[in-house]
């Protein structure tokens, strides 16, 4: 463990601290089923590990890994957390989707916080990004892109729930997604990839293809609201900030604007669009903007011409694109292009200026294999980029690459490593920060093929850990996902604390409480139902291994909302709710308030019961709700 790590971590990733956790909860009797680790047996694990290589991937059990992953979901809707670099699965963090187990989706809370789109129980998403201060992961937040809904949502990372959600208005299919890296995260943007209709009404203009557009979204962080659009040339795909709080880098594919394949890989090159963030904070101040589709979200023109972008045409159909942690370049990957493109950052002031060409802010194109799709970087001047026909990963070096763009004979690729297979996005620890760390890189493979036991036509994909501290890269570990991790992150376990219990006053359920409030009702205190109409509100405390009440009468078509309050003050000790029968489930964490509302159309006795093992007694954490005919 590092000294930095020791001084700035929470004492409750020491062993000390963990033992005592683990001995106040065998006093619950939950202790049954987690038997708590002696002195002696820690002890002998920290000798086995201090003889270990300093990077090591194996963690024994019971030690804690030093990194915290975070892993998109892709059409599975969510965000998993994994421990790197063990690669275990830690906790999913439903977003877009449903969760059956959290309730995610089903309750007040969650539906409140979807808010227009809570109806929509599907999502895709791609790009998970942390806030970040002065360039350096904050701990605060990770923020989502839905592909498949055009939202953008945000989680928060003391309790690990999504906090806010979005629909972006006048786009379609939010790509990518990044944060303002400098000199803090106040904005988060995003590509929105399918160009339409700037007025997409149905009523003209769909035959048009030139009305088409496709619009970059700087999306406020704090309040998740649209700052303002930007109407671009082309459809965009990924993106980028740089480290000096100026611009914005996204990626082009089809700047033909070409409506099928064919049409889509015609122009021999595309180009990446660099956004001036004060330019267009400027242009918004002064009102250059129009509104669409009938709401006031200001979209200001940045097409060719304008003043708040410039467009530097590279190889056809690029793909990722990347900053480095140096903050001197961006990265486009040329997915048809064996090449990636290098951006010079600092050449961009000239580029606004007008006082050098588009292309020659471009200082290197190295050749890398077949295609080039994302890029990584360590702490010691080198990428990685993964070739997705090729199945591979290639570590080039960037300064040897500019010297061989400059005449210079000289090998800029380090190495090209097998992966299985095909890679799309990989990472690096803390690789998209100043803190990049040069010691592992994670490949997201979408193909398995061979790699496990057979599981039937649907495979798994497979994540793959890639020890990069030494001069060589080196495979360590084979990880299956299901659908579709697209993206990861990877972020120091200092940079990120986690709360232990839910704080009662936390605006997650506050609008829950104030119902109760309204209701005279003290969550914390009472077990009451409260009748308004043929609106039944039943409200209800836990402790390990009782509901506050244990029956309940409502009468047949009644609409009951269920409100739950977890008064146990123990770490880990989460209860549930469930109506059988009625598809009704959720979580209640420690210390919080979680509501649920459906229909009492069974007549008679319905059972409901605690659905999180809490407790020896956790069977008989039931009640029953009394439908009257
Ligand atoms: S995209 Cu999927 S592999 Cu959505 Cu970042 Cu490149
Ligand atoms: Cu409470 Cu199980």
């Amino acid at each position: 463990m590092s000294n930095d790590e020791k001084s700035s971590n929470n004492v409750e990733l020491e062993n000390e601290g963990r033992r005592k956790f683990f001995g106040k909860t065998a006093l619950l009797g939950a202790g049954a089923v987690a038997a708590p680790m002696s002195a002696a047996m820690f002890a002998s694990m920290a000798k086995a590990n201090a003889a270990e290589a300093a990077n090591s991937p194996f963690i024994h059990p019971g030690d804690l890994d030093e990194y915290y992953g975070f892993w998109s979901g892709g059409h599975s809707g969510e965000v998993r957390i994994l421990g790197i670099p063990s690669m275990r699965e830690l906790m999913r963090i439903p977003v877009f989707n449903v969760c059956s187990a959290t309730g995610w989706g089903l309750t007040n809370e969650s539906k409140r916080i979807k808010g227009e789109s809570a109806h929509v129980l599907a999502g895709d998403s791609h790009h998970p990004h942390m806030s970040m201060d002065d360039g350096r992961y904050d701990g605060k937040y990770v923020f989502i892109n839905d592909k498949a809904n055009s939202r953008v949502a945000r989680i928060r990372c003391d309790i690990m729930k999504t906090d806010k959600m979005l629909t972006v208005p006048n786009v379609q299919a939010i790509h990518g997604l990044r944060v303002q890296k400098v000199p803090y995260t106040k904005y988060v943007v995003c590509n929105g990839e399918f160009e339409i209709p700037m007025n997409n009404d149905g009523k003209a203009g769909m035959e048009d293809v030139s009305s088409y557009r496709s619009l970059y979204n700087v999306i406020n962080a704090e309040t998740m609201e649209v700052a303002f659009q930007v109407m671009v040339d082309g459809n965009l795909d990924n993106t980028d900030a740089d480290y000096d709080g100026k611009y914005f880098a996204s990626t082009c594919y089809n700047s033909e604007m070409g409506m099928n394949l064919g049409e889509m890989i015609t122009a021999e090159r595309d180009h990446v669009v660099i956004f001036s963030l004060a330019a267009c904070e400027a242009a918004l101040k002064a009102g250059k903007f129009k509104t669409y589709n009938g709401n006031n979200v200001p979209v200001l023109d940045g097409r060719k011409g304008s003043d708040l972008t410039r467009y530097i045409p590279v190889p056809k159909s690029p793909h990722g694109l990347n900053t480095s942690p140096d903050g001197k370049y961006f990265v486009a990957n040329g997915k048809l292009s064996p090449t990636v493109s290098v951006i010079a950052i600092d050449k961009l002031d000239a580029l606004f200026a007008n006082k050098i060409k588009p292309r020659e802010a471009i200082v290197a194109e190295p050749e890398l294999g077949l295609g080039p799709l994302h890029t990584a970087f360590d702490n010691r001047g080198n990428a990685f980029t993964t070739l997705f026909l090729d199945s591979q990963i290639a570590k080039w070096n960037i300064q040897d690459a500019i010297d061989a763009h400059n005449g210079k004979k000289v090998n800029y690729i380090r190495q090209k490593l097998d992966v299985h297979y095909q890679p799309g996005h990989n990472h690096t620890s803390q690789g998209e920060t100043r803190d990049t760390d040069g010691k592992w890189l994670i490949s997201l493979c979408k193909f398995s093929k061979d790699r496990f036991l057979p599981v039937g036509p649907l495979r798994p994909e497979n994540d793959q850990l890639i020890d990069i501290s030494g001069d060589e890269m080196k495979l360590v570990h084979d990880g299956p996902t299901f659908a579709e991790p697209h993206d990861c992150m990877i972020v120091h376990r200092s940079k990120v604390k986690p709360l232990k219990l839910w704080p009662r006053d936390d605006p997650f359920f506050a609008e829950t409480k104030a119902q109760a409030k309204r209701d005279g009702v003290d969550v914390y205190m009472d077990n009451k139902v409260i009748r308004d109409g043929k609106k039944v509100r039943v409200y209800m405390t836990s402790i390990a291994p009782n509901f506050g009440m244990s029956e309940f009468k409502v009468k047949l078509g009644d609409e009951v909302t269920v409100i739950v309050t977890n008064l146990d003050q123990v770490e880990d000790v989460t209860h549930g709710f469930c109506m059988t029968n009625h598809g009704v489930q959720m979580e209640v964490a420690p210390q919080a308030t979680a509501s649920i509302t459906f229909t009492a159309d069974k007549p008679g006795v319905q059972w409901y019961y605690c659905n999180w093992f809490c407790h020896a007694l956790h069977m008989e954490m039931r009640g029953r709700m009394l439908v009257e005919a």
